[in-house]
Order: structure tokens, then C-alpha cells, then sequence
């Protein structure tokens, strides 16, 4: 962050009063706004941004049981994959950076760039998040994604072949339903977190987890410890009993219990 930025991020955290009932989600918009103007996030993620604190809101903004669940099984994947990766697009570097390199050191797994809006100067600024938070490897940069995704059109489809392209598990956020459907077609788990249980990437996706990344990354790296320690049969159980669309079923079904409840208190 330059000077300008950081003092700017510093004005706006004496605008918002430390006791708004909303202080948190406005620095998070905050947070995202800066980092549009580093070029990291496009203006299409804070639209985005929007989409998911309105699903945020239907579940209470807190991880709930369907997550939990989710959290579980991805974690397990994860642990259990030959080649996992992290693919990271403007708003989860802006979002989450430290807590993904974490989540990468504690599989461990690799990390790539990857973007549905994609130029070589956000490709880089991404980079920068990523190694300023930590990371020594950051794929899917310049010539590393040179490699393509079959029968996907969008910019989303150039991958690095030692990530994504050769990845059997995958681990995605704030994504569009398309290159999920091609992942999932080229015979990859596809672990996706959406706070939208109706999207076409929640959907498609092997493990859904209906939850904001904010919570959600550092749960799952919570989740990876706690299952290295489970025996083989105790992860075989805990895949074999797992059904994503129960997931989603069980995500909509709180959303509407929810609102209903609400509108009943008022
Ligand atoms: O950085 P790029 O170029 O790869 O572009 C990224 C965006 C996010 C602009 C691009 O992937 C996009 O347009 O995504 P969509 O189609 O708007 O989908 C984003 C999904 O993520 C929606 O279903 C939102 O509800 C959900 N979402 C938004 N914010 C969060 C979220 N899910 C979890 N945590 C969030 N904080």
C-alpha cells in the first residue's frame, strides 16, 4: 500500500464509528475498494461483493452446519489430493491473502492466479498480495498460463500445467458457473465457496461451501489440521456419507426457515 493509499484507509476507518452496527462489512467494502484502485479487484467485484453480502445477511453472516459439513469434506479432499490447488481471483486476494497462503502451507497446496478478467497487469498486482502475504510460489502468472481449459471460452480458461490444468482437486471462490462445469467435465473435485446456494458454480460444484470467504478460508485451514489427525476409514466415512446437493438443500432451507422467523419477530 503507498502512502496516499494508507493514509486514505486510515481516514476512512475515523469516518466509520468504532461502534457501527456495520463497522466490519464497511471496511470490507473499504478493503475492496483499495485494492480496485491497485488493480488488483475489477469494478465487477464489487459488484459481486454486493450479491454475497446479501446472501451473508439470510444466513446471519456465521459459518451454520451446512458449511460445517462442506468445511469437513473439502478439508479432507484437500488433504487427500495428489496435486490441490488454489485458484485466486481479484476479490479473494484482496479479501484473504495471508489466510490463503496459510490455508496453502497447512495442505499444503499450490497457489494460482486465475481470472475471468484477465490482463497481465492485475495478473502481476495479484502476485504481489499473494508474495507480500507470504507466498513463495504463485502459478497462473504470464507465460505460466499458457496452458488452456477445453471447450471454455473465457479468459478463466489459461492455466498453469503444473496447477489447475494437472490439479485433481480445485478449490475456488466468487466464481462464474462456466469454467466450474469445465473443471468438473475434465474429472476434477471441484470444492467451490459461493453464498449463493443457486449459483451455477454451487450447483456444478463437488463440495459447496455456503459461507463468506472472509469466515470460510480460515475455517477450512481449521478443518485441515483437525482431519490430518482422523484415521484413513474415518475420511473414507466421512466422503462416503456426504451428498453436495443435501448441502444446498439444507443452505436454502435455513435461508428461508430464517427469513421467516424474522418476519414473524418484527
Ligand atoms: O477477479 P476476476 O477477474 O476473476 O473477477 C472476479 C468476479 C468476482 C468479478 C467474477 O468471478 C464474477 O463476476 O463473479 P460472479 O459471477 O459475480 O459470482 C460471484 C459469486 O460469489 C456470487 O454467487 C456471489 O454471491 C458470491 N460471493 C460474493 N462475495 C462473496 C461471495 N461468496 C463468498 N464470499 C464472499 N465474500
Amino acid at each position: 500500500m503507498d502512502k496516499t493509499q494508507d493514509s486514505k484507509s486510515r481516514s476512512i476507518r475515523g469516518i466509520v464509528p468504532e461502534n457501527h452496527p456495520r463497522r466490519e462489512s464497511i471496511l470490507i467494502r473499504e478493503r475492496l475498494v483499495e485494492a480496485m484502485e491497485r488493480e488488483v479487484v475489477v469494478p465487477q467485484g464489487l459488484i459481486a461483493q454486493g450479491r454475497g453480502e446479501c446472501f451473508d445477511y439470510l444466513i446471519g453472516e456465521k459459518t451454520r452446519d451446512f458449511a460445517e459439513r462442506a468445511l469437513e469434506v473439502a478439508a479432507v479432499l484437500l488433504i487427500e489430493a495428489k496435486n490441490p490447488v488454489i485458484s485466486v481471483n481479484g476479490n479473494m486476494a484482496a479479501l484473504v491473502p495471508r489466510e490463503i497462503v496459510e490455508l496453502a502451507d497447512a495442505i499444503p497446496a499450490k497457489i494460482e492466479v486465475n481470472l475471468f478478467y484477465r490482463d497481465e497487469v492485475r495478473e502481476r498486482a495479484i502476485e504481489k498480495v499473494l508474495r507480500e502475504a507470504g507466498a513463495r510460489e504463485v502459478l497462473g502468472v504470464g507465460e505460466d498460463a499458457s496452458e488452456t481449459i477445453p471447450e471454455l471460452f473465457s479468459e478463466r480458461r489459461r492455466v498453469s500445467k503444473r496447477g489447475i490444468l494437472s490439479a485433481d482437486v480445485v478449490l475456488l471462490g466468487l466464481e462464474d458457473g462456466d469454467r466450474t462445469e469445465a473443471l468438473v467435465r475434465m474429472g476434477k473435485r471441484v470444492i467451490a465457496i459461493d453464498l449463493n446456494p443457486l449459483s451455477r458454480t454451487s450447483l456444478t460444484a463437488s463440495v459447496t461451501i455456503v459461507d463468506n470467504v472472509i469466515r470460510a478460508i480460515p475455517a477450512l485451514r481449521e478443518k485441515v489440521l483437525k482431519m490430518k489427525s482422523l484415521s484413513r476409514e474415518e475420511r473414507e466415512k466421512l466422503l462416503k456419507g456426504y451428498n453436495n446437493r443435501d448441502v444446498l438443500r439444507g443452505a436454502m432451507k435455513f435461508m428461508s426457515e430464517r427469513l421467516a422467523q424474522l418476519s414473524l419477530d418484527l
